[in-house]
């Protein structure tokens, strides 16, 4: 199997499973917000953390099975933030994963409640005794989610991105501050992931912290590579707007470095997220395609 037929063979048991814990833990089926939260939850997108989340347990022994709730909770955190970021008062997208954004195919009232609903629906589905048995790993599962989610992570990262677009703060961004906000924004979650899969295989230490790390240098890479695609992309191949970032001179480290040096950036990112995996050999070959695939990603 290629990497892309096991992400895509990933991706449709984990959509299933969402669409089975919508159905178990949200509204009632024909209710308007139930089919925004499916708009949002279902139908597309490559469902790279729940991956993560099931692949890097599986360094553990973890059968896919036991981890695939957990990645769920992850999904639903990512689909609320896209929900929210498309918002006109955020930065206005008509078009997600080739199909109008929440707010276009319902409103805005909608669009906020049903990215609202998909927040909470995380943390319900975290705390549900079929995640994990042992209650403390629940526990340390639904924190991990939060802070990566919250006030010190996603959410502070998109609140310094609107900063910059719509307030112009910092007026001289440096790379420092850029790569702080993406690694918050992007970064948080996709590490949180990686280290929630550790935690359902009950690492402590030195490797639950490696995990974490090879989470962060993906994070990096995620990153450069979605800024490199909406400078070099188009809208039909990407599944959304392209150039946006360019057109409104924003700083992004392919604006600040030169398309050059963020691909041996980029390179860098991957070179530092296989180094950390190094110790778990053939066991960790998929996630080191992960993060190959994170760089070379044409959508
Ligand atoms: C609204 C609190 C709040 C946060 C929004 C994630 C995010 C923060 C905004 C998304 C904007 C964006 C384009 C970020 C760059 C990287 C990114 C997260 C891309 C989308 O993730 P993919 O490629 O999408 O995993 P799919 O559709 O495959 O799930």
């Amino acid at each position: 199997m290629t990497f892309m037929q096991r992400l895509g063979a990933a991706a449709g048991l984990i959509e299933q499973r969402l669409s089975e814990l919508l159905a178990e833990c949200g509204p009632e089926k024909g209710e308007r917000l139930a089919d925004a939260m499916e708009h949002a939850l279902l139908g597309g997108g490559k469902r790279f953390r729940p991956f993560l989340v099931v692949e890097t347990a599986r360094l553990f022994d973890v059968v896919p099975d036991k981890a695939m709730d957990a990645g769920a909770a992850f999904e639903c955190v990512h689909c609320y933030s896209l929900a929210h970021d498309d918002l006109p008062a955020m930065d206005d997208d008509d078009l997600r994963r080739g199909r109008p954004t929440v707010h276009k195919a319902f409103d805005e009232w909608t669009a906020i409640l049903a990215g609202d609903a998909l927040l909470t629906l995380a943390f319900e589905i975290m705390s549900r005794q079929g995640t994990h048995p042992d209650a403390a790993v629940r526990s340390e599962l639904t924190r991990l989610l939060a802070h990566a989610a919250g006030g010190r992570g996603m959410v502070l990262g998109q609140m310094l991105d609107l900063a910059a677009d719509k307030r112009g703060e910092p007026a001289a961004p440096t790379i420092g501050h850029v790569q702080r906000l993406q690694a918050l924004k992007t970064g948080a979650l996709l590490a949180a992931a990686c280290e929630a899969g550790a935690v359902l295989g009950g690492a402590t230490g030195e490797i639950r912290a490696a995990v974490r790390r090879y989470g962060e240098h993906l994070g990096l890479a995620f990153q450069i590579a979605d800024d490199l695609l909406d400078a070099e992309g188009d809208a039909e191949t990407v599944g959304k707007a392209t150039g946006k970032d360019h057109a409104a001179g924003k700083a992004t480290l392919v604006s600040l470095l030169g398309i050059e040096a963020a691909r041996a950036r980029l390179e860098d990112a991957v070179r530092g997220a296989e180094r950390e995996l190094a110790p778990f050999g053939d066991k960790a070959a998929t996630l080191i395609e992960a993060a190959r695939f994170t760089a070379s990603r044409g959508h």
